[in-house]
């Protein structure tokens, strides 16, 4: 995990938190092959790490948190190449998504095109006050690659995810958070830390019954609600086969600090 790595620095911030944060501020961390080269790199990794809880998704700077696919590396894409990159984007964000903790996304600037994208591959949304979210597009000649017009409309309803994109026009924090796009907004400097406090309190509960609602959430929400509570039968079964049951309900009315071990 000590990778040096050309567009992100991964780290870890403490006991069981992990932080990823696109590292080219110059471009406004726009999203070339390197870097979800190296997004996916991290992921692998994080895929078998039993101590990951938490990952905390950022971009460096004050302005981004990713303006975009790297328009240079595309201007001269044609079609085949273009739906290759478009595949390339959308395989790494599907496996980001699909990690067994929780991912959040922390918006400090512009989250546009693949970078609005790549925020809603993450659970959630936190945002400053100077995120701006965005699927200009359309200004380019394209549609979203990256997994945009199906999460978007998922997220935040069909108008408002047509309007978006067939506009190209930002909006901001508020309305980003009033469509339920993004869960909460911070001033710019309060956005990381309020980010960690948050990754703490999910690092204090039981990792198999997080990282178990996390699958039951994402895996139901694209199926009919008989089907989807039969899942959620079935998992809330398997948590009260595990030590960190016991321990939690033990805790409870023995009236102390549940101590968990992920098992
Ligand atoms: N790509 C490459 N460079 C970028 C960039 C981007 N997306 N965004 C910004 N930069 C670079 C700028 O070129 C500039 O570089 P220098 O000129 O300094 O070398 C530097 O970052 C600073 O940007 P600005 O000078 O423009 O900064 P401003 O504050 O004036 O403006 C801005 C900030 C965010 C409003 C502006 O930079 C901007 O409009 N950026 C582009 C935003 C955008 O259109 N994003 C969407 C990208 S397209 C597909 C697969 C994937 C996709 C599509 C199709 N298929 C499967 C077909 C994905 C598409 C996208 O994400």
């Amino acid at each position: 995990m000590n990778t040096a790595y050309e567009t992100i620095i991964f780290e870890a911030v403490e006991a069981g938190i992990y932080q990823l944060t696109l590292n080219r501020p110059k471009q406004l961390n726009a999203l070339n092959a390197t870097l979800l080269d190296e997004i996916q790199a991290v992921v692998a990794a994080l895929e078998t790490r039993t101590d990951a809880r938490v990952l905390l998704l950022t971009g460096a700077g004050d302005k981004a948190f990713a303006a975009g696919a790297d328009i240079s590396q595309m201007v001269d894409k044609g079609m085949v190449e273009g739906q290759s990159f478009g595949r390339k984007g959308q395989r790494v964000f599907r496996r980001l998504e699909t990690l067994p903790f929780p991912v959040i996304a922390v918006v400090n600037g512009y989250a546009l095109g693949g970078g609005c994208e790549l925020a809603m591959s993450c659970d959630w949304i936190l945002a400053s006050d100077k995120a701006q979210f965005g699927q200009p597009e359309v200004s380019l000649g394209v549609t979203p690659g990256f997994g945009g017009t199906q999460r978007l409309t998922r997220l935040v309803g069909r108008g408002r995810s047509m309007e978006m994109m067939t506009t190209g026009v930002c909006i901001d924090a508020q309305t980003a958070c009033d469509w339920g796009l993004a869960n909460r907004i911070y001033p710019a400097d309060e956005l990381m830390p309020a980010a960690v406090k948050m990754a703490q309190t999910i690092t204090k509960q039981a990792p198999y019954a997080v990282a178990m609602c996390k699958q039951v959430i994402h895996r139901g929400e694209d199926l009919e609600l008989e089907t989807a509570c039969v899942m959620e039968e079935q998992v809330f079964g398997l948590c009260f086969g595990t030590e960190d049951k016991k321990e939690g309900m033990s805790a409870f009315v023995e009236k102390r600090k549940a101590v968990f071990k992920g098992c």
